[in-house]
């Protein structure tokens, strides 16, 4: 992409309705534009990081075996009645008549359509196990929209649900959620942790939230420090073996960590006082067993094993992954602006030429956007007739992970600079070396 092209309008000044540094930011970068309260318009660079996150969750679901596929947001108000959430679900619920006075709603979640969409169609346990998950647009009428995209109304969720014959087919359903959303996060750059939390209006005794540390978090948590500690890396996983899960699971879980819904004094006060923390944290996702909560009020069985009827056993699972954006940027950020890990940026690599006009500079830019396109990756190329500093300033603000410099002085010995956004540390060499070095990084990442 070249800049003079690109539709990203920067603003200058901090927007003053921004309380938090990742909505500030966010805006600031040209990445999204509020429409109503909670309610946002994605502009290119934005909807650029939204796809990457979601192409992160879409993989990685997937190598858990998880099937894809897509429910509407508009939904008739009878499936909610069925399962008695239409009147629970209160205030936050989205209502709409439609134009024979039909009580209809937008979607908050989408635990009743899949039932349905279930019971019509899978009426024997061989079918079984089966997990099926949308990423689609949610809706709650939340009372304090806030902190842009991370308590939005309209937000987007990657929403799995597990449909199993028994229990503990489906706690190992639950298992396998777990543990492929450490590896989700972590491949964000991103370290959230399993934290025992309240089920509220989705039910269930069994649920975990994941939870990104910032001072910025809505929660507050509770944890044992050795838990921070802990890392998934790139451990092979068989996501059929029960007790490879379950393994991970206990590994990740035992330690004390919660949310203040189940906090507990007593047991909090059993971890050695000096790894005791109490900090806030930003809810990324979280995972549910609700057993036949949803089956029994839908009547959605199967015949079992012994020919009889029996309702199966399920849970849901959820990813913020509209509110990811402003986690990672919590996370990842300075004064200057966004640093954005290598697994999510929008763009692998910026071009900032010095001197836009120069005959020599101006060829050197193009063969390092053709090289890199070349090579599968995206250059961003900031080919505009502006002063060094401000592209700099933009280049910062936008926190692509790597920058070449390109200008007439260093090209007279041969050389372009490359730049890590997260240091600032600065490497002069030949513009070969650069493109291979940045084609190395992306090779690991
Ligand atoms: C699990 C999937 C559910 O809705 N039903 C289907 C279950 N869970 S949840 O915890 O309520 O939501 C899942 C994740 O969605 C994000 N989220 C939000 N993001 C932005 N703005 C909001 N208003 C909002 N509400 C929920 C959170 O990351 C949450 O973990």
């Amino acid at each position: 992409m070249r800049m003079s092209r690109y539709f990203l309008p920067v603003l200058k000044e901090d927007p003053a309705e921004a309380a938090i540094v990742s909505h500030r930011l966010m805006l600031r970068a040209g990445m999204i534009k509020q429409s109503s309260a909670g309610i946002y318009s994605w502009l290119p660079m934005g909807y650029k990081v939204l796809r990457k996150i979601e192409d992160i969750v879409h993989e990685e679901q997937q190598k858990a075996g998880h099937m894809p596929m897509l429910m509407p947001t508009i939904q008739s108000a009878d499936l909610w009645r069925e399962s008695g959430r239409y009147d629970d679900y209160g205030e936050e619920m989205l209502r709409i008549k439609d134009r024979h006075d039909r009580d209809m709603l937008f979607t908050p979640t989408a635990e009743e359509l899949i039932t349905d969409i279930f019971r019509s169609h899978v009426s024997s346990y061989k079918d079984l196990p089966l997990t099926l998950y949308q990423i689609q647009w949610k809706f709650r009428d939340e009372r304090r929209p806030r902190f842009g995209v991370m308590r939005g109304r309209e937000f987007y969720m990657k929403d799995g649900y597990n449909f199993d014959l028994t229990k503990e087919d489906a706690l190992h359903a639950y298992n396998r959620h777990l543990v492929s959303y450490l590896r989700t996060y972590e491949r964000m750059g991103l370290q959230a942790i399993p934290m025992r939390a309240d089920s509220g209006p989705i039910g269930g005794d069994d649920t975990h939230e994941f939870l990104v540390l910032a001072d910025t978090g809505e929660s507050e948590v509770f944890y044992d420090s050795a838990v921070t500690d802990l890392t998934f890396g790139d451990r092979e996983i068989d996501f059929d073996d029960v007790d490879q899960c379950q393994s991970i699971m206990e590994e990740f879980t035992t330690k004390y960590a919660r949310t203040d819904e189940t906090h507990d004094e007593a047991l909090f006060n059993e971890v050695p006082e000096e790894r005791r923390r109490t900090a806030r944290g930003i809810e990324v996702g979280q995972i549910f067993y609700f057993g036949t909560k949803y089956s029994d009020a839908m009547n959605a069985k199967v015949q079992g094993p012994d020919g009889k009827p029996v309702a199966v056993h399920m849970g849901s699972h959820g990813i913020g992954v509209s509110r990811l954006l402003g986690a990672i940027i919590e996370a990842s950020h300075d004064d200057k602006g966004i640093i954005w890990p290598e697994g999510v940026t929008p763009y692998h690599v910026g071009i900032v030429n010095l001197k836009q006009g120069d005959e020599e500079a101006d060829a050197a830019c193009e063969q390092l956007y053709k090289e890199f396109t070349a090579a599968g990756l995206e250059p961003l190329y900031d080919d505009r007739k502006e002063r060094a500093g401000g592209k700099f300033a933009t280049m910062d603000l936008i926190g692509l992970p790597w920058r070449i410099t390109v200008g007439p002085r260093g090209l007279k010995n041969g050389v372009v600079e490359l730049t890590s956004r997260k240091t600032g540390e600065s490497t002069e060499m030949t513009p070969a070396e650069a493109v291979a070095r940045v084609k190395d990084i992306y090779a690991g990442a």
